[in-house]
């Protein structure tokens, strides 16, 4: 039994995330958690709400609430959600716990003691209006590199390019919209980056099992430069900064920067968990505690890369403490809102909230990951979503289940016939249910969303064309054994797609199982002649309610309506 450690990038606090949140990380997140659990290997998966920073505190404030009371309430809102969409997340924490503020003061004090932090005097931008410096998010203005008109401070929604606040063209505070700025000093910690390169690189070069994108994003960093990087700011909602618990002279009033306590959450995650259910997070995060048998498994959007290829193993291989750190990086392209960038801040696309109150979470969850923007940036559109409900789901895997199950009802009173010999077609059948269990699972262990709903859609299709071929419904009228032995075949097959369907459709296998009293979804093994035996004679079956109910054309132009899509040619 593996032991593998996952987790997913940790969505700010600000909002109601959308649909693209849910591609990038949590979704393919979960679907590799619920895979690794059905093959019997052990995992921990971990994620939270990011909480610090400017995006908490913006928010805050158009909302008119105290931040702390506007992120307890944030939190609880996204973690029904996640439950909603089947997120099977062991422990979804909170970067303002008290164990996350603990372990950055932590990683803080070790990384000083070591030479790799130090004091900088900064050049910041300070709003004479709101009486305040503008750190990150506090400030917008014009892409230096890109142009884009509403670049961050801290990095350019449209281009992707991490920027510092003063490259900024024509920047203003996103407080009050005044552009009477002025530059001013401030004293901030910085990370030594560069002191570690050697390290980094060697340790990039020996995370062998990276997917191409993370591997060139984190090269590109290296060999553009790996620079010291700024990990505090003056804000007021954070993490405190400290020396070894006592105030620092100089920083009152400062806290750490967001990206530098988030990826610190993972760890904190695991220390909340334990302290919440008994366990042990030792074994899954220090080295010296048998962490060195753990697989680790990083899910991301792209723009996340950065930090989580450079700075937070920094922080890490810095410590000079025995930390596990990421085997596989996962990191995803973007998915769009035809064409445009999802955007919780300017409130484009389907959020969680109102996706789950128009389909329920499996559709949503086949979506994205038959159309995960893998290999490059991917559109949502509406004709994908009818397109994957109405032809993959309910006309090849719904229509296959139904119909057996019925005709089980019809005219086998409901109870899984003995049948007799099984003939050429179920030999075929096991072959080629063989083969393609064969690629579903190699797919599924690659991480690769695309392939895997694929290899899974092509097993789903070998039920119907077994039903076609084998025809019980002529062979009911002149042999009824042989009708027999192809509804006990077809029946267990029922049983098996609920087990192999359940990483990515959760709700749907469970119905399938309960549906022919299948009561373990654990992974199959290779002898398929057992795996379709699982389902005994005798044994009571039911039609489930309609598994995927198609959608119509009249219900699109609704929601095109609703959500601000372009209304697509009918
Ligand atoms: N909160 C996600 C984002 O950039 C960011 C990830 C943190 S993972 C430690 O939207
Ligand atoms: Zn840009």
């Amino acid at each position: 039994m593996a032991r593998i450690l996952i987790t997913s990038a940790l969505p700010y606090i600000n909002g109601i995330k959308h649909l693209g949140n849910l591609a990038g990380s949590m979704a393919p997140a979960d679907v590799q958690a619920r895979f690794q659990r059905a093959r019997g290997n052990e995992v921990l998966f971990l994620c939270a709400t990011d909480e610090h920073g400017t995006p908490a505190e913006l928010a805050a404030q158009a909302a008119g609430m105290e931040v702390r009371a506007y992120c307890d309430a944030m939190h609880e809102a996204q973690k029904a959600l996640a439950a909603g969409f089947g997120l099977s997340f062991d422990w979804f924490g909170r970067t303002s716990s008290p164990q996350n503020a603990a372990l950055t003061q932590h990683f803080a004090d070790v990384l000083e003691d070591r030479g790799f932090i130090e004091e900088r005097v900064d050049r910041q931008l300070y709003s004479l209006d709101d009486q305040r410096f503008l750190p990150d998010r506090y400030v917008e203005g014009t892409c230096p590199i890109c142009g884009y008109g509403q670049a961050r401070g801290d990095q350019c929604d449209n281009c992707g390019s991490l920027l510092d606040p003063l490259e900024l063209k024509d920047p203003y505070s996103v407080i009050s919209k005044s552009r009477n700025l002025e530059v001013r000093e401030t004293r901030h910690l910085y990370l030594r980056q560069t002191g570690l390169e050697s390290d980094l690189r060697a340790w990039v070069d020996a995370r062998t099992d990276w997917p191409a994108l993370a591997r060139s994003i984190a090269y590109k960093h290296l060999d553009d430069g790996l620079i010291d990087r700024g990990i505090t700011r003056d804000l007021s909602w954070g993490v405190p900064v400290l020396r070894h618990g006592r105030p620092r002279p100089g920083m009152e009033g400062k806290v750490f920067y967001v990206w530098f306590d988030a990826p610190i959450e993972y760890i904190a995650a695991a220390q909340e968990w334990a302290d919440a259910t008994g366990g042990d997070w030792t074994r899954w995060w220090r080295l010296d505690q048998g962490a060195q048998d753990v697989r680790y498994i990083e899910f991301m959007g792209k723009d996340n890369v950065a930090f989580h290829s450079v700075s937070f193993p920094a922080t890490l291989l810095g410590s000079g403490e025995p930390w596990k750190t990421v085997d596989t990086l996962k990191a995803f392209n973007w998915l769009n809102w035809y064409g445009q960038p999802f955007s919780t801040s300017h409130q484009r696309g389907i959020f969680m909230d109102a996706a789950l109150e128009i389909l329920p979470a499996d559709i949503w969850r086949w979506c994205l990951t038959a159309y995960a923007p893998e290999h490059s940036d991917s559109s949502f559109t509406f004709d994908q979503l009818v397109a994957a409900v109405n032809r993959d789901l309910a006309d090849v895997l719904g229509n296959f289940v139904n119909r057996i199950l019925r005709f089980c009802e019809s005219r086998f009173e409901g109870v899984a016939p003995e049948g007799g010999e099984e003939g050429p077609l179920e030999a075929q059948l096991k072959a080629d249910l063989a083969a393609g269990l064969a690629e579903l699972t190699a797919q599924f262990e690659a991480m690769e969303s695309r392939k895997s709903a694929q290899a899974l859609r092509a097993l789903w299709s070998l039920g119907n064309v077994y039903l076609q071929e084998a025809a019980p419904w002529t062979a009911i009228k002149t042999d009824p054994v042989r009708a027999a032995v192809i509804v006990r075949t077809a029946i267990n097959l029922v049983a098996l797609y609920a087990r192999i369907s359940a990483p990515i459709l959760p709700y749907s296998a469970a119905a399938m199982a309960e549906a022919v009293g299948e009561s373990r979804l654990d992974w199959p093994g290779d002898d398929l002649a057992a795996e379709l035996a699982r389902v005994p004679a005798g044994r009571p079956v039911r039609s489930p309610p309609l598994l995927f109910a198609k959608i119509e054309p009249e219900q699109v132009a609704i929601w095109s309506q609703r959500f601000g899509a372009p209304v697509e040619a009918a």
